[in-house]
């Protein structure tokens, strides 16, 4: 079956969350189907969305993958569930662990619980810049080069911590 490269956006802002996506890296690599193609630095920002919340810290990684984006999705959730994510019905609350398909190969899906290119990523620097950094030639399917988003996406805080 033909590999793709898949990128990966890591987040978390409890339950110490360097700790968290560590520990989600290495449930990555352990996935079968799956090898590690390249890591961020970690980053940490204010959060997005509602303030009353600690700061995120977020990373993003490549993967070389057989598996398909839905089968890797699910692989996905299953981390999340296991590093003790909890569904709240607050939108936009702290969590454990977001793990999220910001792209895959360079394939536009869009299915009711998968949207690649992932929705938001154009207007998040806790995105762009770790991807940016892994990837720096890369261009987004519908939204153009990496360098193009990065230069009208404002920092917002976003700190480069290891
Ligand atoms: N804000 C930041 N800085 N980083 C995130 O990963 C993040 N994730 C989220 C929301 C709540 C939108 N805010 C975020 O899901």
């Amino acid at each position: 079956m033909t590999k793709v490269i898949a990128y990966i956006g890591l987040g978390s802002n409890l339950s110490t969350p360097e700790v968290q996506i560590n520990a989600a890296r290495q449930a990555v690599k352990d996935l079968s189907g799956v090898l590690e193609h390249a890591f961020s630095s970690l980053y940490r920002s204010p959060p997005m969305g509602p303030q009353d919340q600690p700061d995120y810290v977020n990373a993003v990684m490549a993967i070389n993958t057989d598996l398909s984006a839905i089968a890797l999705l699910r692989c996905l959730q299953q981390i999340e569930l296991d590093q003790g994510r909890e569904r709240k019905d607050e939108r936009w609350g702290p969590r454990t662990l977001d793990l999220d398909i910001l792209l895959y190969g360079q394939q536009t899906i869009d299915q009711p619980d998968l949207c690649v290119p992932h929705y938001g990523m154009a207007k998040r620097a806790f995105v762009l810049y770790p991807l940016a950094e892994i990837a720096p030639e890369i261009e987004v399917p519908g939204l153009g080069k990496i360098a193009g988003l990065l230069a009208s996406c404002p920092l917002d805080g976003l700190e480069k911590v290891s």
